[in-house]
């Protein structure tokens, strides 16, 4: 049992007493739990070992009794009581993103559908907006949430798929008779999300390892082992698919779990004409001559550039590679500053002081200190008066330092009607301007674009934070006109973010490549709340990368004197 799931048990719990009507005190301790557990760093079943789970914030002696017992026994009484007052299929109402216990309640009430199959089919004839308390909006909701259920299906966010693949491999490698363990499938090329695990594992005697194999202990059930190649369920519940090659297979082995599907299939054409092979071993020259010791080798022998993994998508990549006009991606050392992180002034867990010295540990040359504005109550927003106070610690801090420097900077609100926490005098004040969306989410598409346009025609605002305010399998993209608002970014020089952490990667990487083809410039920021989630930034690293980002395209890659210039720009 890990954070994740005891996570996931905790938000139905929630659910669940808000269903039965309890008090939203219990059902909110419940979400917040459940949001700590899945955003720490700690890891409960260490802790619970340690009898130190009281450690996590938002975690009283209830609650901590509750996860000591879902890590001792794997079940829960209080949920197992909670589960049988609610029947099965106002339950299954629940797992809809964007479903809450009220909508739910009133589905079940007047359709009781028998599957979330039935519930589509009265959402797609227009049925559900004819209920009582329910309209058009949230039947569309409703839609939303079963396409974001369906295509989320378990796929996995990259934080878990990074810590599980990590795990695997650090068994793999140390099993004798493997010589080389290598991550491949869709985490080698850094998706967003991850269906299943793939490696790739060289031994001389594949079939001994793969007999071993069986044995191995994150082994939970296997469904199939070929001559070189191990599928399995882990004890994490997460698929697995293991190939073990011969050394001389490596390469060609690595190409082709590496993937995409569509990639691949395109290259096996060329690959075909060349005279070349095409097994479940990947692509290889066979009768042509001896197999490629390297994927460099490997496209270099098929006429095109080395395609670092994040490309390999069919989208072009083949072509530019064979015309030598691949696009030097950005890297994470070329990154000198975070530009949106969070301080204990609002709801961040770190004092700026903090930040600074680990931003500086890092090697940073600075960091945008940038807490909520004072709309945003739930985050304790910052009102004019305690940005003063906070600009106030910035410069003393900043004092210290002569190779580091905090920007004081805001996260400023864009409310819902268009305009913005603060008014120009202020903001002409500020080192530097994130605005963001954090309310509003349904309005139509016309009035959500203007506002973030809005935003970008303000000249004091530098960034726009996670454009899209998508949460990976929880919450769909509000609806904006992402081509316009891409346009004008690039017209104002406004910077979009992507934001790093896991579950957002917002924008997304189609988006990210179209805003570079029309000239828009991008930061690649965490948004930490915590100064151990300053590591997300590998995430967004990924997701510029798989955009097809260059250094050049990046403002953070800037140097300090840089930067400032760039902020001075009208
Ligand atoms: P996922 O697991 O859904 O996140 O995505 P992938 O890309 O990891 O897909 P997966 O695990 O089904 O397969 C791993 C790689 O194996 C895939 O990226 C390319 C290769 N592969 C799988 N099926 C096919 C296929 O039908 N044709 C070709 N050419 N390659 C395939
Ligand atoms: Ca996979
Ligand atoms: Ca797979
Ligand atoms: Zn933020």
């Amino acid at each position: 049992m890990n954070n994740w799931e005891i996570a996931q048990i905790f938000n139905e719990i929630a659910d669940l007493l808000d269903i039965l009507g309890e008090s939203p005190y219990k059902s909110r301790a419940y979400r917040r739990a459940a949001h700590k557990l899945s955003n720490t760093y700690l890891d409960a079943f260490q802790l619970s070992r340690e009898g130190r789970l009281k450690e996590i914030p938002g975690i009283g002696d209830a609650l901590a009794k509750k996860i000591q017992e879902l890590i001792t026994t794997g079940k829960l009484r209080y949920y197992d009581e909670l589960r049988e007052k609610v029947p099965a299929s106002l339950r299954q109402l629940l797992l809809i993103p964007g479903v809450g216990a009220k909508t739910a309640q009133i589905i079940y009430q007047h359709l009781k559908p028998r599957d979330l199959a039935e519930l589509e089919t009265a959402a797609r004839e227009k049925r559900l907006r004819e209920l009582p308390g329910i309209g058009i909006k949230t039947e569309e909701a409703v839609l939303r949430g079963l396409e974001t259920l369906a295509s989320s299906k378990q796929r996995l966010l990259l934080h878990h798929a990074f810590a599980v693949a990590g795990e695997i491999k650090d068994y793999l490698k140390d099993l004798s008779g493997i010589t080389m363990v290598k991550t491949a499938g869709s985490l080698r090329r850094g998706r967003e999300t991850v269906g299943d695990l793939d490696f790739v594992a060289v031994a001389h005697d594949p079939l001994t390892v793969i007999e071993e194999l069986a044995n191995a202990p994150f082994l939970q059930e296997l469904l199939m082992a070929g001559d070189c190649q191990l599928s399995l369920i882990t004890k994490w519940g997460i698929r697995a698919d293991i190939s073990v090659v011969r050394p001389e297979y490596y390469a060609a082995a690595l190409q082709y779990m590496t993937g995409s599907k569509e990639h691949n299939e395109e290259l096996c054409v060329l690959a075909r004409r060349s005279g070349w092979e095409i097994s479940e071993k990947g692509i290889y020259p066979g009768q042509e001559g001896p197999l490629p010791s390297s994927e460099e080798e490997l496209y270099s022998r098929l006429g095109m550039l080395y395609i670092p993994p994040e490309l390999r998508e069919g989208k072009g990549e083949i072509q530019a590679a064979r015309r030598g006009v691949l696009p030097y991606l950005l890297e994470e050392c070329d990154l000198k500053g975070d530009l949106h992180v969070h301080s204990q002034w609002s709801d961040g867990v770190n004092t700026v002081e903090e930040l600074a010295v680990e931003a500086r540990r890092r090697g940073y040359q600075y960091m945008a200190v940038t807490d909520h504005s004072k709309s945003l109550h739930v985050a304790c927003g910052l009102t004019e008066d305690r940005i003063w106070e906070q600009r106030e610690e910035i410069r003393r801090i900043n004092q210290r330092f002569t190779d580091f420097r905090l920007l004081a900077g805001i996260e400023v609100e864009i409310r819902p009607d268009g305009s913005l926490d603060f008014d120009d005098d202020l903001l002409a004040e500020m080192d530097i301007v994130v605005a963001s969306i954090h309310s509003g989410f349904n309005q139509d598409e016309t009035t959500l674009t203007e506002r973030v346009v809005g935003a970008m025609q303000n000249k004091h605002v530098d960034i726009i934070g996670h454009p899209t305010g998508r949460l990976l399998g929880r919450r769909e993209p509000y609806s904006i006109d992402i081509d316009q608002v891409l346009k004008i970014a690039a017209a104002t020089g406004t910077a979009l973010e992507i934001n790093s952490s896991p579950d957002r990667l917002d924008l997304c990487d189609r988006y990210i490549r179209r805003g570079k083809e029309l000239g828009v410039c991008f930061a690649v920021n965490t948004d930490a709340h915590d100064l151990h989630y300053l590591d997300d930034l590998q995430y967004g690293v990924l997701q510029a990368r798989r955009g097809w980002l260059e250094r050049n395209d990046v403002i953070n890659t800037m140097t300090f004197e840089q930067l400032s210039d760039w902020l001075q720009r009208s």
